[in-house]
């Protein structure tokens, strides 16, 4: 920590630290203290500047420029964040144009300049680009990938229609897919890529969404003091009083569906004002009046059936149930368009194919329930993929042939590690995509990098950094891996939480990153994540992964006259489905390959507190974040290294204009690259030349660009002046 030094009267040394805390010191402490590099008492704009290069110096410089206001800091081309919990005066318009067509790092921190480099690469290189956004939940992940959008959208051009449907699709997609929980008064509950194609040009042209793994069970269950999603309180909170007496619709209260967590209202949210957002959004993505309504009916179907009871009874000594009469359950049948009776059937039955025949066998109520749920939450998950893909078809246009030449940034916003207090299969996949973007990072600033170095022949001492393949590997990698376990067990008829558990124990249970339950009877397993333990409980897990629908349910949905539920993919009932996880590590490995293919930047989400706070930096929850997204390796390596390379080739072709044959005599080209950079970055640093590349660090990259633009321009008016002497 850092403190003021001051002498009190008597001589003695009292430290002011850097929270406001007064110490007195004692004489024999006083060799303890030691002073602060000059970079670390003002703070510094990259911390690869700092001269206190250890896990103090690197705190205490975010926290000087947090109490200052400053939330953005560069460790090279690598932008942390520290969500600020207030609205700064940071991101008008002017922001905007002041960060156009800047290299990074001749301005201050900002995300914009994030935008503005990729915006540039994208075009310099001809590269797609994408920005991975990390942190845990609440840190700042979907304000910044808005915020990057924002400017893209900007800088694109002429404010135009396909700018702003792009923009507009946030809305609809937070209304469906976010929540308020305790971490997070919007937490994205889905993980989303956003793919903005731009024309030759750099105009947006479109982009395309993917979602990834919407956390269904929050339809139907929310822990204490969380809601279920946003859409819900909007509509009722916002629509109309006639709309809503046709729905049947109270306020929320009345809804069990919505009051599981106690809590229906969220502080600082205007549940009518953003419903009204959402309403125009939907037009200008070309939603209709009518699939407008036919969404409103689906959501208040769910609602609806969420207040359907079960009255158990027993027949012939066996137990079953039936549905209570209810207007609720009355409005669900009509809302979703089926027989009443069918419904009724469905709810409180279920048919088994045998070899000869089709039976049918009673179920409990608590059995109807689940099913019930099973129900609702297949309804929202398909309407949510509906949603998106409507925006798609709305804001994505397929390239026209082989000359549709277009480029794109990528923007990737995923779900943050999240450890609650009971954490579940929802958890698990939410953490494993974290795992796999960490190794992403990790791959790509550590691993790919040394191995670079070595292959060029740069003189290089390694750089240690934590790899978390070890935990990938558990989880996902390795034959038999926690997945792919649950998975099998998925498919067992007979396959129980227990038996899966047991299965989990006999194989990793030496691994060091699973940790088994401490007895036969706890259902709770840990697993070592890169971000902290977490303990997950396996009870649900099979019934979570397995997500089917019984065939019973799937046939009365292809009977419905709703045209949106039967649009929907209806699952086929013969075949079997890929399981929850099974297809959630097939769209993470698309995004991993796809995101290989780019060219990544990344930005870094920190939490500085848990209470939503503004002004308040708990330095210890800040480094805990820091040590386990590898700061400080990071600031190592990206001080010590080169990130930026090009081929001698591309290098030349770029800087030519640098190039002054007059002080040397260039014989290879590599000759030249020397030449250049020996002219034009002296005593700025090292770089080097490998092998085939030459090898610079980040504001290498930004003084040659600011050198070539000068150069530029110069020629330029030189050539204007030559003309104009013509004339
Ligand atoms: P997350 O995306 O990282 O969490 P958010 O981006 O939703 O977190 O940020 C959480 C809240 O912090 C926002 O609703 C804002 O109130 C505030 N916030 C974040 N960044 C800024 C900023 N730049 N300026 C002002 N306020 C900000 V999660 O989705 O839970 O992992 O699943
Ligand atoms: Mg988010």
């Amino acid at each position: 920590i850092g403190a003021e030094v001051k002498v009190t009267d008597t001589g003695q040394l009292e430290l002011i630290d850097d929270e406001g805390k007064e110490h007195k010191l004692k004489k024999t402490n006083e060799r303890s203290i030691r002073a602060m590099h000059p970079t670390s008492v003002k703070g510094v704009d990259d911390m690869i500047r700092l001269g206190d290069l250890n896990e103090a110096g690197l705190l205490r410089n975010l926290l000087v420029r947090h109490k200052e206001g400053i939330i953005y800091t560069y460790t090279g081309s690598i932008l942390v964040a520290v969500n600020p919990y207030q609205l700064l005066p940071i991101y008008t318009i002017e922001h905007v144009h002041m960060y156009t067509d800047r290299r990074l790092g001749e301005l201050q921190p900002h995300v914009f300049a994030i935008a503005d480099s990729c915006f540039f690469n994208m075009r310099r290189h001809r590269k797609n680009q994408c920005c991975v956004i990390s942190g845990e939940s609440g840190a700042g992940k979907t304000e910044s990938t808005k915020l990057m959008l924002q400017f893209l959208a900007a800088v694109s051009g002429q404010r135009s229609w396909i700018e702003q449907q792009v923009l507009e699709a946030n809305p609809i997609l937070e209304a469906f897919g976010n929540a308020k929980t305790i971490r997070n008064d919007n937490s994205s509950r889905f993980g989303k890529y956003i793919d903005i194609n731009f024309n030759k040009g750099g105009a947006i042209e479109g982009a395309r969404i993917e979602q990834y793994l919407l956390e269904k069970s929050r339809v139907c269950r929310q822990a204490p003091e969380e809601r279920n999603y946003h859409i819900f309180y909007y509509m009722l909170m916002g629509m109309s009083a006639e709309k809503k007496k046709i729905l049947s619709l109270g306020s929320a209260a009345e809804y069990k569906y919505l009051t599981m967590g106690n809590c229906t209202s969220c502080e600082g949210r205007d549940d009518v004002k953003e419903y009204a957002h959402f309403e125009s959004a939907l037009k200008i993505l070309t939603f209709t009046e009518n699939d407008f309504w036919e969404i409103s009916k689906l959501l208040a179907a769910i609602l609806h059936l969420g207040n359907v009871d079960f009255e158990a009874t027993i027949v012939n000594n066996l137990e079953g149930c039936d549905v209570l009469a209810s207007t609720h359950f009355k409005m669900a049948s009509e809302l979703l368009e089926v027989d009443p009776k069918a419904l009724g059937k469905c709810l409180t039955q279920r048919s088994f194919q045998t070899a000869r025949e089709s039976v049918t066998k009673s179920l409990t109520s608590a059995q109807a329930v689940d099913g019930r749920d099973a129900f609702v939450k297949a309804i929202y998950g398909r309407l949510f993929i509906w949603v998106v893909d409507k925006i798609n078809s709305a804001i994505y246009r397929p390239p026209e042939g082989e000359n549709d030449v277009r480029q794109s940034i990528g923007l990737l916003d995923i779900f943050g590690f999240e450890n609650f207090s009971k954490n579940s299969f929802e958890q698990l996949c939410i953490n494993y995509a974290n795992e796999q973007l960490q190794q992403f990072f990790v791959k790509h600033v550590f691993k790919l990098e040394q191995e670079e170095y070595a292959r060029e022949n740069i003189v290089w001492k390694h750089i240690d950094y934590q790899d978390n393949q070890r935990t990938l590997d558990v989880l996902a990698s390795k034959p038999m891996n926690l997945l792919a376990l649950i998975d099998e067990e998925s498919n067992f008829p007979q396959g129980t939480d227990a038996t899966l558990l047991h299965k989990i124990n006999g194989v990793h249970k030496k691994s060091g990153i699973y940790i088994p339950p401490k007895n036969n009877y706890e259902t709770q397993f840990g697993i070592q994540h890169f971000a902290g333990q977490v303990f997950y409980d396996s009870q649900g897990f099979l019934e979570k992964n397995r997500d089917t629908l019984s065939s019973d349910l799937i046939q009365l949905v292809e009977k419905s006259t709703s045209k949106l539920l039967k649009q929907q993919p209806a699952a086929d009932s013969k075949k079997r489905m890929p399981t929850l996880s099974g297809q959630f590590r097939q769209s993470l490995d698309s995004l991993m390959k796809t995101l290989t293919a780019c060219q990544p930047y990344f930005i870094r989400c920190i939490k500085p507190n848990d209470f939503k706070k503004p002004m308040l930096f708990d330095r210890e929850l800040c480094m805990r974040q820091l040590r386990y997204s590898g700061m400080m390796e990071t600031i190592r390596i990206r001080k010590a290294g080169y990130p930026v390379r090009y081929t001698f080739d591309e290098f030349l072709t770029r800087y030519r204009v640098l190039l002054k044959t007059s002080l040397c005599d260039p014989q290879t080209v590599k000759r030249c690259c020397e030449s250049i950079c020996e002219n034009v970055l002296t005593g700025e640093g090292d770089w080097k030349t490998g092998k085939t590349k030459i090898f610079l660090k980040d504001f290498h990259d930004t003084m040659l660009e600011i050198e070539r633009m000068k150069e530029l321009n110069v020629k330029a008016l030189l050539i204007q002046k030559v003309l104009r002497g013509y004339k």
